[in-house]
């Protein structure tokens, strides 16, 4: 789906701002027809944004179930004659849609964007109502998955519910994303696929281009011209598909980020465009081979973080300042790349990456598949089963379609941490990974593992072994710097000789309250973070395999109440609110040099 542009031919109305909003708490609304008419009573609340944090209200907070907003907007009569669509960036988990109290649409799935053609349901000559139920209930049939629990005993009420979830960031919802009308011709652009190749010093791209209709058979045509930086035009052509090759290309790659544009026109037989899209290419190649990890033919060693959307207040909701403060204090670090942990960010987040330059390793929402259902033949019902792998196919694809033209998405992550070790795991992941292939030969795919290497039946599926350890915080010994080398070192070797493939180490990370100290060293000091880091890496440089380092985690963030988080996970090596901890420190050094 190609990005909301607003352009000659295209045009955007953000409907960003302060919508109104009434939580379902009796589980009425679906039934009642809350879109009905206008929603009564209500509360104001910012979109985009998860709606947990923004009252001061527990039950809101922890509400399991449905949410309603509500907006109004008017269309300007100049879009009479063009296709309206609505766009939502995302909204977790599951939304329905209303325009003026008429059905447009249901998604599911809450961290990839989704849109409805609303054009017979618009009003031009008054105000249009625009209605959202969202859910942020999470079962076995969502990514993440997740189980709503009826608990029945003395010691609770009657009808007790909560949702249970297998993944360690606070259940956000809300409309996360800007949501937009695009107004398009009925002639259009509907997708363009950019690969990207490199032979000697030219750069090769093929193009592929689909339209609603093709221009030709209308006596139109295409008109399709690459860019350079500066706007000059470097080659053009006249076909919907086609290869330019570049002669003295730059290559785009972290420190000098290189993008070219593809401008796609659709002529009309009277020599006008009828549409037109703006596609940023970056040239570059990605290829793993033996133990190293090329970028442009050249090693790459991935230094940076694993991350989270999550911020004071907004929760997951998008916002510029935070997207672009969190742009700069990676640069800041000298990292190099980072991995959208757990699930796909704003495309806004991605734009950013391709134009600051940092290597993007790209997750599916897939967390916390750890219940798999043990029937025979596998896959039957319950727990992680057909049912969560037809959904796991489908954001994949949804996935695919909206990144593949991002030059900063250099390797597709199919999950994070699923339970490998099970024997339904290896037919459930053969069909993802084969999956990502089919629909994008030109990247490496992985998923990032926490299983005994020896145990796991996935990694021999991969490209590249990712794994997540926490010797000295969780394991064998919590609290132990001293032992960190020697188990980190065993085992890292134990992954290269089995699977005999480039390792990265997506996470390593340890709770750490910013302002506490301790020498020696002690568990959620500063000093215990940054001596943690810096036994880590002691292994790391010795390993001729090992393309990575990612650090857990970026920032502090929000999670579920629980004995081991003191209000949130405090692994960042910068604070919720973006200050640097001690660690930020010693990696800004430790990566000026690597
Ligand atoms: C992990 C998970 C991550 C958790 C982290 C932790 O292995 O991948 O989602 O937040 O550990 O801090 O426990």
């Amino acid at each position: 789906m190609l990005y909301p542009q607003d352009n000659e031919c295209r045009e955007v109305k953000d409907l960003s701002g302060v919508w109104r909003f009434r939580c379902d708490f009796d589980g009425e609304g679906l039934t009642s027809g809350w879109h009905a008419k206008a929603l009564d009573p209500t509360i104001p609340m910012p979109v985009p944004a998860s709606y947990n944090d923004i009252t001061q209200d527990a039950k809101i907070r922890d509400h399991v179930g449905w949410v309603w907003y509500e907006t109004s907007f008017f269309v300007p009569i100049s879009w009479l004659y063009k296709k309206i669509f609505l766009h939502f960036g995302s909204v977790s988990h599951h939304a329905s849609v209303w325009i003026n109290g008429e059905k447009a649409g249901d998604h599911k799935g809450g961290f990839l964007p989704f849109r409805f053609e609303v054009t017979p349901q618009i009003w031009f000559d008054r105000e249009n109502r625009l209605t959202v139920a969202v859910s942020n209930m999470l079962d076995y049939s969502c990514l993440p998955p997740g189980e709503i629990r009826e608990t029945r005993d003395d010691m609770h009420p009657p009808g007790f519910k909560a949702q249970e979830y297998f993944h360690d960031f606070f259940n956000y919802a809300g409309i996360h994303r800007p949501v937009k009308l695009l107004a398009l011709a009925q002639n259009r652009i509907e997708s363009i696929s950019v690969t990207t190749e490199i032979a000697d010093s030219r750069g090769i791209v093929n193009y592929d281009v689909t339209t609603t209709t093709d221009p030709a058979g209308a006596g139109g045509q295409f008109e399709v011209r690459l860019l350079d930086r500066e706007g000059k035009m470097v080659l053009s052509g006249n076909h919907g598909q086609g290869t330019f090759v570049v002669p003295n290309a730059v290559f785009w790659e972290p420190g000098r980020p290189y993008l070219y544009t593809l401008v796609v026109r659709l002529i009309d037989k009277s020599g006008k465009a009828s549409d037109c899209y703006r596609q940023r290419v970056g040239i570059r190649t990605v290829k793993v081979v033996g133990k190293k990890f090329f970028l442009n033919a050249k090693p790459f060693y991935f230094k940076g973080c694993s991350r989270h959307e999550d911020a004071d207040i907004r929760g997951k909701g998008f916002d510029w300042p935070t997207s672009v403060k969190d742009s700069n204090l990676l640069k800041w670090l000298n990292a190099n790349s980072f991995r959208t942990s757990h699930y796909p960010y704003a495309e806004e987040i991605l734009d950013l990456a391709d134009e600051e330059g940092f290597c993007v390793i790209d997750e599916l929402p897939a967390v916390g598949l750890n219940n798999w259902n043990e029937a025979v033949p596998l896959f039957t019902d319950g727990k992680i089963d057909a049912k969560t792998l037809e959904h796991h196919c489908q954001v994949l694809a949804e996935l695919i379609a909206r990144d593949r033209n991002h030059p900063s998405v250099v390797m597709w992550s199919v999950a994070n941490e699923p339970g490998t070790f099970h024997e339904a795991a290896f037919p459930y992941f053969k069909k993802v990974i084969d999956e990502a292939k089919r629909l994008d030969p030109t990247r490496p795919v992985t998923l990032v593992e926490s299983t005994d290497p020896a145990k796991t039946k996935v990694s021999k599926l991969v490209d590249v072994v990712c794994i997540n350890r926490y010797y000295a915080w969780y394991y064998p010994e919590p609290g132990r710097l001293d032992l960190i080398e020697t188990q980190m070192s065993a085992e890292l070797d134990k992954w290269w000789e089995i699977f005999k493939k480039p390792v990265l180490v997506t996470e390593f990370g340890a709770d750490t309250i910013a302002g506490m100290h301790s020498d020696p060293p002690a568990m959620f000091s500063e000093e215990f973070q940054t001596e943690f880091m810096r036994s880590y890496a002691n292994v790391f440089d010795k390993k001729d395999y090992l393309v990575g380092e990612h650090v857990w985690v970026f920032a502090d963030f929000a999670t579920k109440q629980g004995v081991t988080r003191v209000m949130g996970n405090r692994k960042g090596v910068f604070t919720r609110q973006r200050q640097p901890k001690s660690a930020a420190f010693f990696l800004k050094e430790r990566w000026k040099n690597r």
